[in-house]
Protein backbone atom coordinates (compact mmCIF):
# COMPACT_ATOMS: atom_id res chain seq x y z
CA UNK A 1 0.00 0.00 0.00
CA UNK A 2 1.24 3.46 -0.91
CA UNK A 3 1.65 5.93 2.06
CA UNK A 4 0.02 8.75 1.18
CA UNK A 5 0.14 12.61 2.48
CA UNK A 6 -3.47 12.32 3.10
CA UNK A 7 -5.25 10.13 5.70
CA UNK A 8 -7.23 8.10 2.33
CA UNK A 9 -8.35 5.33 5.19
CA UNK A 10 -10.53 7.52 6.67
CA UNK A 11 -11.57 9.05 4.22
CA UNK A 12 -13.04 6.15 2.02
CA UNK A 13 -14.45 4.67 5.22
CA UNK A 14 -16.85 7.63 5.04
CA UNK A 15 -18.24 6.19 1.72
CA UNK A 16 -20.38 3.46 0.59
CA UNK A 17 -17.72 1.34 -0.72
CA UNK A 18 -17.64 -2.28 -1.25
CA UNK A 19 -14.50 -4.26 -1.39
CA UNK A 20 -11.03 -4.12 0.47
CA UNK A 21 -8.61 -1.03 -0.44
CA UNK A 22 -5.66 -2.30 -1.80
CA UNK A 23 -3.74 1.18 -3.44
CA UNK A 24 -3.69 4.03 -5.62
CA UNK A 25 -1.69 6.23 -7.77
CA UNK A 26 -2.21 9.99 -8.58
CA UNK A 27 -3.58 11.21 -12.38
CA UNK A 28 -1.96 14.49 -13.31
CA UNK A 29 -3.35 15.96 -16.01
CA UNK A 30 -5.90 18.32 -14.84
CA UNK A 31 -4.93 21.73 -13.79
CA UNK A 32 -8.10 22.35 -10.69
CA UNK A 33 -8.83 19.12 -8.59
CA UNK A 34 -5.92 16.38 -7.37
CA UNK A 35 -7.36 12.90 -8.73
CA UNK A 36 -6.11 9.79 -7.21
CA UNK A 37 -7.17 6.68 -8.41
CA UNK A 38 -8.23 3.75 -6.39
CA UNK A 39 -8.30 0.15 -6.44
CA UNK A 40 -9.51 -2.20 -4.17
CA UNK A 41 -10.37 -5.60 -4.34
CA UNK A 42 -13.48 -7.72 -3.69
CA UNK A 43 -13.66 -11.79 -4.17
CA UNK A 44 -10.37 -11.81 -6.42
CA UNK A 45 -11.74 -9.07 -8.80
CA UNK A 46 -10.24 -5.17 -8.90
CA UNK A 47 -12.53 -2.19 -8.78
CA UNK A 48 -11.14 0.87 -9.47
CA UNK A 49 -12.89 4.15 -8.25
CA UNK A 50 -11.59 7.61 -8.93
CA UNK A 51 -11.37 10.21 -5.43
CA UNK A 52 -10.83 13.49 -6.20
CA UNK A 53 -10.11 16.58 -3.03
CA UNK A 54 -12.60 19.22 -4.81
CA UNK A 55 -10.42 22.70 -5.04
CA UNK A 56 -12.77 24.76 -3.09
CA UNK A 57 -10.48 27.81 -3.50
CA UNK A 58 -11.23 27.69 -7.26
CA UNK A 59 -15.16 26.15 -6.71
CA UNK A 60 -16.13 28.08 -3.24
CA UNK A 61 -19.58 25.82 -2.44
CA UNK A 62 -18.49 22.63 -2.52
CA UNK A 63 -22.59 22.40 -1.41
CA UNK A 64 -23.77 23.88 -4.53
CA UNK A 65 -21.06 22.64 -6.78
CA UNK A 66 -22.33 18.76 -6.17
CA UNK A 67 -25.62 19.60 -6.25
CA UNK A 68 -25.37 20.68 -9.71
CA UNK A 69 -23.36 17.61 -10.95
CA UNK A 70 -25.90 15.14 -9.31
CA UNK A 71 -29.18 17.03 -11.00
CA UNK A 72 -27.25 16.57 -14.30
CA UNK A 73 -26.04 13.24 -14.11
CA UNK A 74 -29.47 11.84 -12.90
CA UNK A 75 -31.11 13.81 -15.75
CA UNK A 76 -28.11 12.62 -18.22
CA UNK A 77 -29.06 8.48 -16.69
CA UNK A 78 -32.23 8.90 -17.55
CA UNK A 79 -31.76 10.12 -21.13
CA UNK A 80 -28.34 7.60 -21.50
CA UNK A 81 -31.23 4.89 -20.29
CA UNK A 82 -34.03 5.76 -22.23
CA UNK A 83 -31.59 5.26 -25.39
CA UNK A 84 -30.43 1.98 -24.30
CA UNK A 85 -26.84 3.47 -22.84
CA UNK A 86 -24.90 2.01 -20.10
CA UNK A 87 -25.57 4.73 -17.48
CA UNK A 88 -22.51 4.24 -15.26
CA UNK A 89 -20.65 4.10 -18.54
CA UNK A 90 -21.88 7.13 -20.16
CA UNK A 91 -21.88 9.70 -17.07
CA UNK A 92 -20.46 9.70 -13.93
CA UNK A 93 -21.81 7.79 -11.05
CA UNK A 94 -20.92 9.30 -7.51
CA UNK A 95 -21.27 7.54 -4.09
CA UNK A 96 -22.44 8.80 -1.38
CA UNK A 97 -21.08 9.12 1.72
CA UNK A 98 -22.55 6.92 5.26
CA UNK A 99 -24.25 9.98 6.18
CA UNK A 100 -26.01 10.65 2.47
CA UNK A 101 -23.90 13.09 1.19
CA UNK A 102 -21.94 13.57 -1.82
CA UNK A 103 -18.55 14.64 -0.73
CA UNK A 104 -16.56 14.18 2.47
CA UNK A 105 -15.10 16.94 5.10
CA UNK A 106 -12.02 15.58 6.22
CA UNK A 107 -10.32 16.86 9.72
CA UNK A 108 -7.95 18.98 7.97
CA UNK A 109 -11.21 20.85 6.20
CA UNK A 110 -10.59 19.10 2.54
CA UNK A 111 -13.29 18.23 0.87
CA UNK A 112 -13.72 14.70 -1.26
CA UNK A 113 -15.63 12.91 -3.10
CA UNK A 114 -15.91 9.47 -4.62
CA UNK A 115 -17.00 8.08 -8.33
CA UNK A 116 -16.96 5.44 -10.20
CA UNK A 117 -14.12 4.79 -12.55
CA UNK A 118 -14.50 4.43 -16.42
CA UNK A 119 -13.04 0.93 -17.43
CA UNK A 120 -11.31 0.39 -20.70
CA UNK A 121 -11.12 4.43 -21.68
CA UNK A 122 -8.17 6.67 -22.53
CA UNK A 123 -8.23 10.25 -22.34
CA UNK A 124 -5.27 12.60 -24.48
CA UNK A 125 -4.13 15.31 -24.54
CA UNK A 126 -3.28 15.41 -28.08
CA UNK A 127 -4.56 13.74 -31.12
CA UNK A 128 -3.05 11.67 -33.24
CA UNK A 129 -5.79 10.00 -35.44
CA UNK A 130 -8.51 12.79 -36.83
CA UNK A 131 -11.18 10.48 -36.45
CA UNK A 132 -10.36 10.59 -32.80
CA UNK A 133 -11.32 14.65 -32.63
CA UNK A 134 -14.64 14.21 -34.77
CA UNK A 135 -15.88 11.51 -32.35
CA UNK A 136 -15.32 14.00 -29.28
CA UNK A 137 -16.65 16.52 -31.29
CA UNK A 138 -19.78 14.41 -31.72
CA UNK A 139 -19.61 13.62 -27.74
CA UNK A 140 -20.21 17.24 -26.70
CA UNK A 141 -22.54 17.65 -29.25
CA UNK A 142 -24.59 15.41 -27.68
CA UNK A 143 -23.79 16.28 -24.31
CA UNK A 144 -25.51 19.84 -24.83
CA UNK A 145 -28.56 18.16 -26.90
CA UNK A 146 -28.84 16.02 -23.84
CA UNK A 147 -29.14 18.57 -21.48
CA UNK A 148 -31.39 20.92 -23.94
CA UNK A 149 -34.32 19.99 -22.03
CA UNK A 150 -32.30 20.52 -18.79
CA UNK A 151 -34.25 23.51 -16.20
CA UNK A 152 -31.38 25.67 -16.45
CA UNK A 153 -32.89 27.75 -13.10
CA UNK A 154 -31.90 24.68 -11.05
CA UNK A 155 -27.94 25.44 -11.29
CA UNK A 156 -25.60 27.63 -9.16
CA UNK A 157 -23.24 29.57 -10.90
CA UNK A 158 -20.02 27.25 -9.53
CA UNK A 159 -17.78 30.14 -10.76
CA UNK A 160 -19.78 33.45 -11.39
CA UNK A 161 -18.73 34.94 -14.75
CA UNK A 162 -16.59 31.87 -15.81
CA UNK A 163 -16.80 32.42 -19.32
CA UNK A 164 -17.65 35.96 -19.10
CA UNK A 165 -14.39 37.28 -21.45
CA UNK A 166 -15.06 40.94 -21.01
CA UNK A 167 -15.19 40.23 -16.91
CA UNK A 168 -11.83 38.33 -17.78
CA UNK A 169 -10.87 41.52 -19.47
CA UNK A 170 -11.34 43.32 -16.81
CA UNK A 171 -9.66 40.90 -14.13
CA UNK A 172 -6.44 41.55 -16.26
CA UNK A 173 -6.27 44.95 -16.14
CA UNK A 174 -7.16 44.80 -11.94
CA UNK A 175 -3.74 42.04 -12.37
CA UNK A 176 -1.87 44.26 -14.18
CA UNK A 177 -2.04 47.43 -11.86
CA UNK A 178 -1.60 45.91 -8.76
CA UNK A 179 1.25 44.08 -9.99
CA UNK A 180 1.06 41.65 -7.33
CA UNK A 181 3.98 39.10 -8.02
CA UNK A 182 6.35 41.79 -9.58
CA UNK A 183 6.51 40.49 -12.68
CA UNK A 184 4.77 43.35 -14.85
CA UNK A 185 7.92 44.39 -16.52
CA UNK A 186 8.55 40.99 -18.37
CA UNK A 187 5.57 40.98 -19.70
CA UNK A 188 4.41 43.80 -21.46
CA UNK A 189 4.33 42.39 -25.12
CA UNK A 190 1.57 39.76 -23.85
CA UNK A 191 -0.16 42.72 -22.00
CA UNK A 192 -0.14 44.67 -25.32
CA UNK A 193 -1.40 41.66 -27.39
CA UNK A 194 -4.59 41.12 -24.79
CA UNK A 195 -5.47 44.63 -23.94
CA UNK A 196 -4.74 45.25 -27.92
CA UNK A 197 -8.20 42.87 -28.46
CA UNK A 198 -10.26 44.18 -26.05
CA UNK A 199 -13.35 44.94 -28.61
CA UNK A 200 -13.55 41.08 -28.98
CA UNK A 201 -14.07 40.52 -25.35
CA UNK A 202 -17.51 41.46 -25.97
CA UNK A 203 -18.79 40.25 -28.81
CA UNK A 204 -20.19 36.78 -27.13
CA UNK A 205 -21.40 38.85 -24.16
CA UNK A 206 -23.20 41.51 -25.58
CA UNK A 207 -25.03 38.94 -28.10
CA UNK A 208 -26.08 36.96 -25.25
CA UNK A 209 -27.06 39.91 -23.36
CA UNK A 210 -29.22 40.64 -25.99
CA UNK A 211 -30.82 37.63 -27.10
CA UNK A 212 -29.60 37.35 -29.91
CA UNK A 213 -28.10 33.92 -29.52
CA UNK A 214 -29.63 31.56 -27.09
CA UNK A 215 -28.59 30.76 -23.33
CA UNK A 216 -27.96 26.77 -23.26
CA UNK A 217 -26.60 24.44 -20.18
CA UNK A 218 -23.06 24.29 -21.03
CA UNK A 219 -20.04 22.24 -20.28
CA UNK A 220 -17.31 24.95 -19.82
CA UNK A 221 -14.72 23.32 -20.35
CA UNK A 222 -14.31 20.84 -23.15
CA UNK A 223 -10.78 20.47 -23.28
CA UNK A 224 -9.89 17.13 -24.81
CA UNK A 225 -8.43 15.51 -21.55
CA UNK A 226 -12.59 15.99 -20.18
CA UNK A 227 -13.60 13.35 -22.46
CA UNK A 228 -13.50 9.30 -22.19
CA UNK A 229 -12.84 7.29 -25.50
CA UNK A 230 -13.35 3.60 -25.62
CA UNK A 231 -10.29 1.26 -26.22
CA UNK A 232 -11.56 -0.95 -28.92
CA UNK A 233 -14.16 1.66 -30.67
CA UNK A 234 -12.41 4.99 -30.14
CA UNK A 235 -15.77 6.54 -29.68
CA UNK A 236 -15.92 9.15 -26.90
CA UNK A 237 -18.12 7.41 -24.25
CA UNK A 238 -18.28 9.88 -21.23
CA UNK A 239 -17.84 13.73 -20.57
CA UNK A 240 -16.35 14.16 -17.24
CA UNK A 241 -15.06 17.28 -15.55
CA UNK A 242 -18.66 18.27 -14.87
CA UNK A 243 -17.95 21.10 -12.45
CA UNK A 244 -18.57 23.98 -14.65
CA UNK A 245 -21.68 23.01 -15.67
CA UNK A 246 -23.65 26.08 -16.12
CA UNK A 247 -26.10 28.33 -18.30
CA UNK A 248 -23.86 29.59 -20.90
CA UNK A 249 -23.17 29.18 -24.86
CA UNK A 250 -22.80 26.87 -27.11
CA UNK A 251 -19.78 29.04 -28.31
CA UNK A 252 -17.89 28.20 -24.97
CA UNK A 253 -17.82 24.73 -25.35
CA UNK A 254 -16.82 24.27 -29.04
CA UNK A 255 -14.18 27.42 -29.20
CA UNK A 256 -12.62 26.02 -25.80
CA UNK A 257 -12.40 22.16 -27.66
CA UNK A 258 -10.88 23.83 -30.91
CA UNK A 259 -8.61 26.00 -28.56
CA UNK A 260 -6.62 22.72 -26.56
CA UNK A 261 -7.80 20.01 -29.62
CA UNK A 262 -6.52 21.57 -32.97
CA UNK A 263 -3.55 23.41 -31.57
CA UNK A 264 -0.38 21.49 -32.94
CA UNK A 265 1.17 21.79 -30.01
CA UNK A 266 1.18 21.51 -26.25
CA UNK A 267 -1.17 23.80 -24.25
CA UNK A 268 2.13 24.74 -22.52
CA UNK A 269 4.67 24.12 -25.74
CA UNK A 270 8.48 26.92 -25.04
CA UNK A 271 8.70 26.66 -29.04
CA UNK A 272 6.13 28.96 -30.28
CA UNK A 273 6.81 27.99 -33.98
CA UNK A 274 5.12 24.34 -33.02
CA UNK A 275 1.87 26.57 -32.59
CA UNK A 276 -0.76 26.77 -34.88
CA UNK A 277 -4.04 25.93 -35.98
CA UNK A 278 -4.32 22.37 -37.53
CA UNK A 279 -6.93 23.25 -39.97
CA UNK A 280 -7.96 19.36 -40.41
CA UNK A 281 -8.67 19.27 -36.73
CA UNK A 282 -10.89 21.83 -36.82
CA UNK A 283 -12.85 20.54 -39.83
CA UNK A 284 -12.79 17.18 -38.38
CA UNK A 285 -14.45 18.64 -34.52
CA UNK A 286 -17.03 20.72 -36.67
CA UNK A 287 -18.06 18.14 -38.35
CA UNK A 288 -18.75 16.08 -35.62
CA UNK A 289 -20.31 18.78 -33.16
CA UNK A 290 -22.67 19.66 -36.27
CA UNK A 291 -23.43 16.05 -36.38
CA UNK A 292 -25.22 15.88 -32.96
CA UNK A 293 -25.81 20.08 -32.07
CA UNK A 294 -26.13 21.41 -35.57
CA UNK A 295 -29.99 20.87 -35.63
CA UNK A 296 -30.58 22.76 -32.70
CA UNK A 297 -28.01 26.02 -33.34
CA UNK A 298 -28.93 28.78 -34.82
CA UNK A 299 -27.66 30.28 -38.08
CA UNK A 300 -25.97 32.71 -35.89
CA UNK A 301 -24.07 30.39 -33.60
CA UNK A 302 -22.79 28.57 -36.46
CA UNK A 303 -21.51 31.91 -38.16
CA UNK A 304 -19.88 32.47 -34.88
CA UNK A 305 -18.22 28.92 -34.18
CA UNK A 306 -14.67 30.05 -35.53
CA UNK A 307 -14.74 33.42 -33.54
CA UNK A 308 -15.45 31.13 -30.30
CA UNK A 309 -12.21 29.28 -31.13
CA UNK A 310 -10.18 32.68 -31.17
CA UNK A 311 -12.17 34.18 -28.39
CA UNK A 312 -11.85 31.03 -26.04
CA UNK A 313 -8.28 31.05 -27.06
CA UNK A 314 -7.73 34.98 -25.80
CA UNK A 315 -9.68 34.29 -22.99
CA UNK A 316 -7.81 31.67 -21.82
CA UNK A 317 -4.34 33.03 -22.43
CA UNK A 318 -5.92 35.93 -20.60
CA UNK A 319 -6.32 33.83 -17.88
CA UNK A 320 -2.53 32.58 -17.72
CA UNK A 321 -1.25 35.81 -17.70
CA UNK A 322 -3.63 37.07 -15.08
CA UNK A 323 -2.26 34.35 -12.93
CA UNK A 324 1.03 35.10 -13.53
CA UNK A 325 0.57 38.05 -12.86
CA UNK A 326 -0.95 37.49 -9.57
CA UNK A 327 1.23 35.14 -8.06
CA UNK A 328 0.06 31.96 -9.89
CA UNK A 329 -2.84 31.36 -7.49
CA UNK A 330 -5.07 29.83 -9.65
CA UNK A 331 -3.86 27.33 -11.97
CA UNK A 332 -1.20 23.98 -10.77
CA UNK A 333 1.87 24.69 -11.91
CA UNK A 334 4.85 22.70 -12.50
CA UNK A 335 7.50 25.49 -12.40
CA UNK A 336 7.32 29.13 -12.19
CA UNK A 337 6.89 30.15 -15.60
CA UNK A 338 4.43 27.91 -16.10
CA UNK A 339 1.50 30.06 -16.88
CA UNK A 340 3.40 31.82 -18.76
CA UNK A 341 4.31 29.51 -21.36
CA UNK A 342 0.93 28.61 -21.08
CA UNK A 343 -0.12 32.16 -21.81
CA UNK A 344 2.11 32.91 -24.62
CA UNK A 345 1.22 29.61 -26.90
CA UNK A 346 -2.58 30.61 -26.44
CA UNK A 347 -1.77 34.19 -27.78
CA UNK A 348 0.36 32.27 -30.39
CA UNK A 349 -2.53 30.41 -31.45
CA UNK A 350 -4.93 33.48 -31.82
CA UNK A 351 -2.51 35.04 -33.69
CA UNK A 352 -2.52 31.84 -36.38
CA UNK A 353 -6.34 31.60 -36.07
CA UNK A 354 -6.89 35.34 -37.07
CA UNK A 355 -4.51 33.69 -40.27
CA UNK A 356 -6.38 31.02 -41.36
CA UNK A 357 -10.17 32.55 -40.48
CA UNK A 358 -11.70 32.88 -43.68
CA UNK A 359 -10.81 29.33 -44.33
CA UNK A 360 -12.00 28.08 -40.92
CA UNK A 361 -15.59 30.18 -41.91
CA UNK A 362 -15.33 28.20 -45.14
CA UNK A 363 -14.94 24.51 -43.78
CA UNK A 364 -17.87 25.63 -41.12
CA UNK A 365 -20.50 27.07 -43.84
CA UNK A 366 -19.63 23.80 -45.64
CA UNK A 367 -20.09 21.53 -42.71
CA UNK A 368 -23.44 22.91 -41.95
CA UNK A 369 -24.87 22.17 -45.44
CA UNK A 370 -24.68 18.63 -44.85
P1 LIG B 1 -9.60 18.30 -13.18
O1 LIG B 1 -10.84 19.00 -12.74
O2 LIG B 1 -8.46 18.56 -12.27
O3 LIG B 1 -9.29 18.59 -14.62
P2 LIG B 1 -10.77 15.75 -14.00
O4 LIG B 1 -12.10 15.49 -13.36
O5 LIG B 1 -10.79 16.23 -15.40
O6 LIG B 1 -9.90 16.73 -13.06
O7 LIG B 1 -9.94 14.39 -13.92
C1 LIG B 1 -8.56 14.35 -14.29
C2 LIG B 1 -8.29 13.12 -15.18
O8 LIG B 1 -8.67 11.91 -14.48
C3 LIG B 1 -9.08 13.07 -16.48
O9 LIG B 1 -8.47 13.79 -17.54
C4 LIG B 1 -9.14 11.55 -16.78
O10 LIG B 1 -7.93 11.15 -17.42
C5 LIG B 1 -9.17 10.92 -15.39
N1 LIG B 1 -10.54 10.57 -14.96
C6 LIG B 1 -11.36 11.36 -14.25
N2 LIG B 1 -12.53 10.75 -14.01
C7 LIG B 1 -12.46 9.52 -14.57
C8 LIG B 1 -13.35 8.39 -14.63
N3 LIG B 1 -14.57 8.41 -14.07
N4 LIG B 1 -12.93 7.29 -15.28
C9 LIG B 1 -11.72 7.24 -15.85
N5 LIG B 1 -10.82 8.28 -15.81
C10 LIG B 1 -11.18 9.40 -15.18
C1 LIG C 1 -8.77 24.17 -16.19
O1 LIG C 1 -9.78 21.52 -14.70
P1 LIG C 1 -9.16 21.51 -16.07
O2 LIG C 1 -7.72 21.28 -16.06
O3 LIG C 1 -9.96 20.58 -16.97
C2 LIG C 1 -9.81 25.29 -16.12
C3 LIG C 1 -10.36 25.59 -17.52
C4 LIG C 1 -9.20 26.00 -18.43
C5 LIG C 1 -8.18 24.88 -18.44
C6 LIG C 1 -6.96 25.26 -19.23
C7 LIG C 1 -12.42 25.25 -13.41
O4 LIG C 1 -9.42 23.00 -16.68
O5 LIG C 1 -11.29 26.65 -17.45
O6 LIG C 1 -9.69 26.23 -19.74
O7 LIG C 1 -7.75 24.56 -17.09
N1 LIG C 1 -10.88 24.89 -15.21
C8 LIG C 1 -11.36 25.76 -14.30
O8 LIG C 1 -6.24 24.12 -19.52
O9 LIG C 1 -10.94 26.91 -14.19
MG1 LIG D 1 -10.24 18.07 -16.31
Amino acid sequence: MSSTAFPIEEIIERFHLSGNYKDYCTIETGHINNTYLLTFEQDGVLIKRILQKINVSVFKNPDQLMHNIISVTDYLKDKITQNGGNPSRETLDFYKTNDGKYYYQDEQGSHWRCYVYVDDVYSCNSIENPEVFFNAGAAFGTFQEQLSGFPSGELYETIPNFHNTRVRFAALKTAIDENLAGRRETVRDEIEFALSRERDASVVVELLESGEIPPRVTHNDTKLNNVLFDKNTNKAICVIDLDTIMPGSSLYDFGDAIRFGANTAKEDEKDLSKVSLDLGLYEQYVKGYLSTAGAALTQQEIALLPFSAKLMTYECGMRFLTDYLNGDTYFRIAYPEHNLDRCRTQFELVRDIERNYDEMMRITMQAAKK
